[in-house]
């Protein structure tokens, strides 16, 4: 956001304040002053004007403008109404050299998961993509996908979602004993490098927000079904904030990860591009991969689709 309007919005929120007074600390002329407060409510700041001046009455707004207000993590935030699929629009950014940029939308016609499928993603998710270019070799990149489950699990539990982690990147709600679930939200990384260092990462992340099941794929859930509806402004914010705090502490990740995990203790069948393995998921490692008990021994995954069994 532009530096005086950033300086208004500050004043107003602790306001009132008058135009005059704004005027004159911020050394801009009556009439700027509302020029930047037009559009500020443009924007979706809610400025109210009374006998003693300016006020902020509320934000209700999920804009860019106010996502990035008062979020307590380092990124700028860039906002489409509808759009394809905000990892394609981020790579477009990384590739032009961004960095700590998100890309936000309401909704998504061309949503992809991973391995080409399809992505439902209709206005009231939360559907985001993060450009981050960290100096990291290419195996430690999985650590920012658990990092983001991580994230994603505890704002949903903050909004009053009972969501886990099912490994390696579904968050999910479980439903019964035997390791059934709902989804949540889903995470798809994306990255750019070299062997022995990592370029940019796009870390996206969609979350079935204000959604009605019905317009879901099976087995789907959302906050709505869950908990009730969600500010999404806020909830994108905690998001981005956990993502930032353990991005910045990546040591942290794979013992909260554990924390939420749902697949520890199930037992799991693994598709990865060399075959399928069956056995007992019983840790993960320090790089995200699954360790699994089978009947030939330990085995370690580190990537693959991964279905909860029922125990036999
Ligand atoms: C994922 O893939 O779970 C990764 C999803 C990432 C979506 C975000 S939204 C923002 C960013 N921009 C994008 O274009 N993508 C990212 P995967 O594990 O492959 O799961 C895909 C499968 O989940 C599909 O085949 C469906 O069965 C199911 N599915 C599709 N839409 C869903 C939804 N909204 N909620 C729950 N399940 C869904």
């Amino acid at each position: 956001m532009q530096e005086t309007r950033r300086a208004i919005l500050e004043s107003v929120a602790d306001g009132p304040v008058t135009g005059p007074d704004l005027a004159t600390d911020l050394e801009i002329s009556r009439a700027a002053v509302w020029k930047h407060v037009d559009e500020l409510r443009d924007a979706g700041f809610e400025i109210e004007s009374g006998p003693d001046g300016y006020r902020l009455a509320g934000i209700a707004d999920y804009t860019g403008a106010t996502v990035e207000f008062d979020l307590e993590a380092p990124f700028a935030v860039e906002y489409h109404e509808a759009i394809g699929s905000t990892n394609d629009r981020a790579r477009e950014l990384a590739t032009d050299g961004a960095a700590d940029v998100v890309v936000l939308a309401d909704e998504q016609t061309g949503g992809r998961g991973r391995l080409e499928r399809e992505w439902t993603a209709p206005s009231g998710g939360v559907w985001l993509s993060v450009v981050t270019r960290p100096t990291i070799a290419p195996p430690r990149a999985p650590l920012y996908t658990l990092a983001a489950s991580v994230a994603t699990a505890r704002a949903a539990r903050e909004a009053g979602v009972d969501a886990r982690i099912k490994w390696p990147n579904d968050v999910v709600v479980a439903v019964g004993e035997a390791g059934d679930y709902r989804k949540l939200a889903g995470i798809l990384t994306e990255m750019e490098g070299e062997t022995d260092r990592v370029a940019w990462l796009v870390v996206g992340v969609g979350v079935n927000a204000n959604l009605d099941v019905e317009e879901l794929p099976e087995g789907a859930t959302s906050v709505r079904e869950e908990a009730g509806d969600v500010d999404r402004r806020r909830f994108v914010q905690r998001l981005l904030e956990e993502f930032e705090a353990l991005r910045t502490d990546l040591a942290a990740v794979v013992p909260a990860w554990r924390d939420l995990a749902l697949t520890l203790g199930q037992r799991v069948r693994v598709e990865r591009p060399a075959g399928e393995v069956v056995g007992d998921a019983v840790d993960v490692t320090d790089a995200g991969a699954l360790v699994l008990e089978t009947d030939d021994g330990r085995e370690t995954v580190a990537a693959g689709d991964c279905e909860h069994l029922r125990p036999v």
